[in-house]
């Protein structure tokens, strides 16, 4: 790089690669500096919110050397890069993490304490980046941050929403949405205003025969809409690396709104196109897993994904190597089936406009793209009706169909005469209307397909792409289970954990391979270490309960244990058999004499998380949560035996801080629902027990720490079937215990009873699909067990050790490097100077 620098600008440049701050002294002048110059403000009105905008700017300055220096790197070293295609980056706070990767945190700290701020309060200023709903987009955060830190070239391409996720207000009991505008003041990211592309939507297509008699397909007409891009550093931990997410953002093609129509007095009309175009990457859709099929999301995904490809194509050229060569340069792997218009808009580029044979750019296609699976449900299964289509995107549909054609043609060579078969992978569902089948399109254009933990992984092979296993072989097939960076979700999160632990393990090194944990089990009988670990939960418990005082005004007592299930509310995350079993407990309190009473187990339990707007049953369990609360917590009888606290508007910068007070948290769903979870690890890993289902990533985390050290109830995903089928041919009666809380109910104790009527009818008279009342009763006796266990406080932190000593496994850096081996084929670049 050094070398390619022309001589005038040499000296110059070397000085500037060097500049920055080295110490505290340093680092405040590099702060004044922004707050009198980049800020404009004078220092006697600076307050955190500038302090924070000051450092940020200060450390941003450092960041983008690196990053400069990486992207060099990568370009001269010519070698394969992965592409990481996710509708959602979930990325919460990026100081506290700049300043960990930069690894100048304690000099920020000092320096800050020397301007009159403490580091907490000042990262505290900084608004969530929140791109995302829930798991899948928290899932690619962490992995762009184990891409850097493992020195992989690699790009996150996404989209720039104005606005993210709501922020959830709870009002009288229920959720109230507000708009998360967060780019009022966002140093981490660069507008460049001169990597745009023209994203084109409808028009037609004309088709002819070229001289030797090969078809030309032309796409005509319709409307353009500017893609502008927007990079965002993501540094690596202790390395230099800093790879880039490149999110697009929507602009009118003329850039302006039109002059003609201002002038000829029709100003409305005249911006009309501008906001029309703007709208693309106005906002990120609430749901998650479920697809409700809007034209204006298929919009997203073509104008996202159009404007990625054009990106990665236009580099891939630049290195005049032959288009055979694109696989060996070039991976991309779709986050879900979001994407999935990539692969026909690849075999677009190189059949319409390079002008390859079908075959040819069909096997680059296909060796390009890999697919992960996130979900079984069918209701998350994206469909896309075939009219939508052919008004948006004529020529996709036309491929398409093609790619369906031959693809039909090798199965029926397979299987001659089975319609069946051809029926059920066919990528178009012959319904009326017609649908694309976004799953079988992503499947057949890729060359692996993963799920995301073992148990999900076989479910796939076994039942929703069953049939792909017959056609494809089972090698196509693969697991690659989740993983969480241990950057953020245990030293950030965690600080004094962290330290504790590498006070044993010797070095922070553990961070960089989290199987180092294992050192600390030789300490478990240590009593100074386990004085320590517990204290540093009883701290974190505090700290949350002082949370929880302010906006909540609840009392809660940090000795208590704390139960705590924050994630999005779902039906099959099964908020609602925990809000029972908190009910059951409160009747079963009630019902004890005060001598009695005085043997149970006290407890806090803790809920949080966002309900889809347009889910009406997911905010009738917030409604029935906060009404329990509402009498609970008034209830003088009660005390500190029982509270129950909804966590308003939990998002990544919550969980860090709700997560390593967790005693015991929740992960409930019905058996063969979750895919993975990835909270599960996070709890676990900040040294909280769990009690789950045999579902998703909890099996192998039982295989990780053990059985004696996580409280499991429930059927089995095995037979999960067979019950729903009994629930619908055979005798349905619910669970004793469970008719006792809803007799409570219906008497009113909370409230008004129609409130929650659609709760009760969904497991009395709908078929409980997700099987509460079956795991009723299992779930209370676990419960039970927990409260025991927890008594032995000297067993509990035994547990509590060995588990975090166990969790090596789950660190997003294994995930990735099993991606990076068995599906992108991609080597690390590695560094001279590495830290
Ligand atoms: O993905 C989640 C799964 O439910 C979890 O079990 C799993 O751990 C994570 C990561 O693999 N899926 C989602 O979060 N899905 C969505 O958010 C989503 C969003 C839009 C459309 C469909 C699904």
């Amino acid at each position: 790089v050094e070398a390619s620098i022309p001589e005038p600008q040499r000296k110059a440049w070397l000085e500037h690669q060097t500049s920055g701050f080295k110490d505290k002294d340093g680092f405040e002048k590099e702060v004044v500096r922004h707050v009198e110059t980049t800020l404009a403000r004078s220092l006697y009105n600076c307050d955190e919110q500038a302090a924070y905008a000051a450092c940020s700017l200060a450390f941003r300055d450092r960041l983008i050397l690196e990053w400069n220096r990486t992207q060099q790197r990568q370009t001269f070293a010519d070698s394969k890069r992965v592409y990481y295609l996710s509708l959602e980056f979930l990325m919460g706070r990026a100081l506290d993490n700049a300043m960990l990767n930069i690894g100048q945190k304690d000099v920020a700290k000092a320096g800050l304490a020397d301007l009159g701020f403490r580091i907490e309060d000042v990262i505290e200023q900084e608004h969530d980046a929140a791109l995302g709903n829930g798991g899948l987009g928290r899932l690619a955060a962490c992995f762009l941050d184990s891409l850097a830190s493992l020195n992989y070239s690699a790009w996150g391409y996404g989209l720039r929403y104005r606005y993210g996720i709501f922020k959830q207000e709870i009002i009288d009991g229920y959720q109230v949405e507000v708009p998360d505008y967060w780019l009022d003041f966002n140093p981490w990211e660069f507008p460049r205003h001169d990597v745009t592309v023209d994203i084109q939507f409808y028009g037609h297509v004309t088709k002819r025969t070229d001289d030797n008699g090969k078809t030309i397909a032309t796409w005509e007409g319709g409307e353009i809409v500017k893609a502008v891009a927007f990079d965002v550093p993501i540094p690596g931990y202790a390395t230099p690396s800093t790879n880039n997410l490149r999110l697009w953002s929507s602009k009118a093609a003329s850039g302006e709104f039109d002059f003609q129509k201002f002038n000829s007095g029709d100003y409305e009309n005249s911006v009309a196109d501008q906001q029309r175009a703007e709208t693309i990457s106005a906002v990120l859709y609430p749901n998650d897993n479920l697809d409700r099929g809007k034209e204006l999301r298929l919009k997203q995904q073509y104008f996202w994904v159009a404007a990625s490809l054009y990106d990665i194509v236009r580099r891939f050229k630049k290195s005049k190597r032959a288009w055979k060569e694109f696989p060996d340069q070039v991976a991309i792997q779709l986050n879900d089936t979001h994407p999935t218009l990539a692969v026909v808009e690849l075999q677009r580029i190189l059949v319409d406009l390079e002008g390859l044979d079908w075959e040819e750019a069909w096997n680059i296609v296909t060796q390009t793209f890999g697919y992960t699976n996130h979900t079984v449900l069918p209701e998350a299964l994206e469909k896309w009706s075939v009219p939508l289509f052919q008004h948006l995107l004529p020529r996709h549909l036309q491929l398409i169909y093609d790619i369906n054609l031959f693809f039909l043609q090798s199965v029926e060579r397979k299987f001659p005469k089975d319609r069946d078969m051809l029926a059920r992978v066919s990528i178009i569902e012959e319904s009326q209307p017609k649908m694309v089948r976004m799953a079988h399109l992503a499947i057949v254009g890729s060359h692996k397909v993963n799920g995301v933990a073992e148990l999900h992984s076989d479910l796939i092979k076994t039942t929703i792409f069953k049939d792909f296993v017959e056609v494809f072989g089972p090698d196509k097939f693969t697991n690659v289970t989740n993983g969480i960076t241990p950057r953020r979700w245990l030293h950030q999160a965690n600080p004094r954990l962290s330290e504790l632990i590498a006070s044993k393990t010797g070095s922070l090194d553990y961070l960089k391979d989290l199987t180092e944990l294992a050192k600390i089990e030789h300490y478990k009988d240590d009593k100074d270490f386990r004085k320590e670990w517990a204290e540093i939960k009883y701290a974190n418990k505090v700290r949350l309960s002082k949370h929880i005082k302010k906006t909540t005004g609840v009392d809660v007592n940090p000795s208590a244990l704390f139960d705590v299930q924050v994630k999005r509310i779902h039906e099959y995350k099964r908020q609602q058999m925990n809000i029972f079993g908190v009910i059951h407990r409160y009747l079963t309190l009630k019902a004890a004499s005060p001598e009695e009473r005085k043997k149970f187990q006290p407890r806090v339990s803790i809920f949080g998380g966002k309900a889809a707007p347009g889910y009406w049953m997911a905010k009738q369990i917030i409604h029935l949560i906060n009404a329990v609360g509402a009498v609970v917590n008034n209830d003088k009888e009660i005390g500190d035996l029982l509270k129950v606290i909804f966590l308003e508007d939990y998002n990544v910068s919550k969980a860090e801080m709700i997560i390593p007070a967790s005693d015991i948290s929740e992960h409930i769903s019905t058996a063969g629902t979750e895919a993975s979870g990835t909270s599960n690890m996070k709890f676990v890993l900040n040294g909280g027990l769990i009690i789950g289902t045999c579902d998703g990533a909890n099996i192998e985390i039982t295989r990780e720490i053990g059985e004696q050290n996580i409280f499991l109830f429930g059927n089995l995903a095995e037979d999960v079937e067979d019950i729903r089928h009994n629930h619908t041919y055979g005798s349905h009666t619910v669970d004793p215990d469970l008719t006792k809380v809803f007799e409570a109910i219906e008497k009113g104790t909370f409230g008004e009873p129609k409130d929650f009527m659609g709760m009760i009818s969904a497991v009395r008279d709908h078929g409980d699909f997700y099987l509460v009342s079956d795991d009723f009763h299992s779930y209370i006796e676990t419960q039970e067990l927990v409260d025991k266990a927890y008594r032995d406080q000297e067993g509990w932190v035994t547990k509590s050790i060995e588990s975090v000593a166990r969790m090596g496994f789950f660190s997003s850096d294994r995930c990735i490097n099993e991606y990076a081996e068995g599906i992108w084929n991609l080597e690390p670049l590695p560094i001279k100077d590495q830290k």
